[in-house]
């Protein structure tokens, strides 16, 4: 395996990865490997191990004995914290080596990838605190015959299936919480992005994690993840990807042990902009929601309300802003949005571009595909006039496409925010405090932004309301998803017998 790297210049060869089962990293048991090209690049980048059923199978019995065992769910909170912020300082002495293996599988800007690297060492510090803070509950007011305690415990074996457009930070925004909870996980990333996933179990290993707690398999969502999703001795899965496959999720868990769920899934989120706002600011706020992660962002600001009488005058600033966007080669630190990081993501994106059109709502700014010597790269695209029967009003694109819709009053605006079968985000750009809050009450959403978007950090949860999914992750809640709750009821004093 070659680990040289500078990340200013393409590898010279592909850089191989296994899979990594009960502390070790191996292929795949057939020996079969994929390879990844750059989406930027169009280079070879990683061999990933294309992993089937059995090894899935393997992953999934280490996992097991290493919960059943108590290796790790046994220790103390203290133990569990020690590991965690090992981890956090290895990730930071690697940050450049992740960040430059996520930026060539990925298509995002280097510089994107070192900050969200800098961000998930970030959540294996807080989650360490949750690892020494995890308690649960005692009843003292039952009479003098009975106490209660309320414990918390690990749900068991986690199956974490993430996705392509933020490999390293979807799969930081869980791990540390999971582990802080006692549990153990059999990973299945994106098998397009799998690299970043096996070098976290690699530095977990290091930190002093025992052998099994931390499995990776990779290879592709139908075979794979679908096989973790179906396992009888998985006891919850964690996916973060499409609604579609969300769906299949649920069937499998339905149609095995009834597996607890925490599902992430699509969202269409709204950016709100009243005419007291600071329109520049608002302006930058909305280009930097649409455009981050060139739009392959769950919470993605991709749909802008606009008060109508500022219309005009707000859409002047926005493209203003996004003239000035840098689209292009992801390792040149100056660049923005990267490139798109698959070419089935590149068709959605241009097919919805053209749907848009036939639908009749009035492309304003950008064009869609932008030539480059290499790679696919989509520049960032204003909708104007896009009514609420439209595809591109109701679908996500995960593009940098932005869909405008101009409306009235505030009760309008909370209508059309909510006119979404999603509820993943909002954000809301005003400087009226009492129109903030009552927008802020009614518009539902798991995560919602006033006068800024996609902020967040370690201590807030996030998740989604309506079909943007189930359950909540980081912050407090990102530990409690992962453990199952016990009621003890202690007798303390001598039973009255049923039975004289
Ligand atoms: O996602 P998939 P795709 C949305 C976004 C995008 C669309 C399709 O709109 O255009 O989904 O992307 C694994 N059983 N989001 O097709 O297929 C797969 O291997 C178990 C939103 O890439 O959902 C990968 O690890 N697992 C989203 C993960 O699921 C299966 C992020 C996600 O892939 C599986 C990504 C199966 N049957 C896409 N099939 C967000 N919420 O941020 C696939 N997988």
């Amino acid at each position: 395996m070659t680990n040289k790297f500078d990340i200013t210049r393409l590898p010279e060869t592909a850089r191989n990865f296994g899979v990594y089962i009960d502390g070790e990293m191996r292929p795949a048991l057939s020996g079969n490997t994929t390879t990844r090209q750059s989406p930027a690049h169009d280079i070879a980048v990683t061999e990933i191990a294309k992993c089937a059923q059995d090894d899935v199978d393997i992953a999934v019995a280490s996992a097991r004995l290493a919960f059943d065992d108590r290796r790790w769910s046994g220790q103390s909170g203290g133990v569990r914290a020690g590991v965690l912020l090992k981890t956090a300082g290895l990730i930071r002495e690697r940050l450049e080596e992740i960040a430059y293996w996520e930026t060539l599988e990925s298509g995002k800007p280097i510089s994107q990838t070192k900050g969200e690297v800098a961000g998930c060492a970030d959540m294996f510090e807080y989650a360490s605190g949750l690892a020494r803070s995890l308690h649960g509950d005692s009843h003292n007011n039952l009479g003098d015959g009975l106490f209660g305690i309320v414990t918390r415990e690990p749900v068991g074996v986690v199956g974490l299936i993430t996705p392509w457009n933020f490999p390293f930070l979807i799969l930081c925004e869980r791990v540390p919480y999971i582990l802080a909870s006692g549990c153990t996980i059999v990973a299945k990333p994106s098998e397009v992005t799998s690299a970043t996933t096996i070098l976290l179990a690699e530095m977990l290993s290091e930190a002093g994690l025992p052998k099994g707690v931390m499995n990776v398999v990779t290879g592709s969502g139908s075979t794979v993840g679908q096989a973790l999703c179906a396992h009888e001795s998985v006891d919850m899965i964690s996916f973060t990807g499409s609604t579609a496959v969300g769906r299949n999720v649920i069937r499998a868990s339905g149609d095995t042990n009834f597996k607890k769920l925490g599902l992430e899934l699509g969202g269409k989120n709204p950016q709100i902009v009243f005419a007291d706002a600071d329109l520049l600011d608002a302006a930058d706020g909305v280009a930097f929601g649409m455009c981050f992660n060139a739009g392959q962002c769950c919470v993605s600001g991709s749909r802008l309300l606009v008060e109508r009488a500022v219309m005009s005058e707000f859409l002047a600033l926005l493209k203003a802003k996004l003239e000035k966007t840098v689209v292009g080669d992801p390792l040149d630190a100056k660049t923005q949005i990267g490139a798109i990081t698959t070419s089935a993501q590149n068709q959605t994106i241009l097919s919805y571009i053209q749907k848009g059109q036939e639908e009749g709502a009035q492309l304003s700014f950008g064009c869609g595909a932008v030539k480059t010597d290499a790679g696919q790269f989509v520049g960032p695209v204003i909708f104007e006039n896009v009514t609420p029967e439209m595809e591109i009003y109701k679908d996500e694109i995960f593009g940098p496409v932005l869909c405008v819709t101009p409306f009235d009053d505030v009760d309008e605006a909370i209508a059309m925010a909510n006119d979404t079968k999603y509820g993943l985000a909002a954000s809301v750009w005003s400087k009226d405090i009492e129109k903030v809050l009552r927008v802020s009450r009614r518009v539902q959403a798991g995560r919602f932004w006033v006068n800024t978007t996609l902020a967040g950090g370690p201590e807030l949860p996030l998740g989604g309301f309506k079909q943007s999914g189930w359950g909540r992750e980081a912050g407090k809640y990102g530990v409690e998803e992962y453990t199952q709750i016990k009621s003890v009821h202690i007798a303390t004093e001598t039973r009255e017998h049923w039975i004289p």
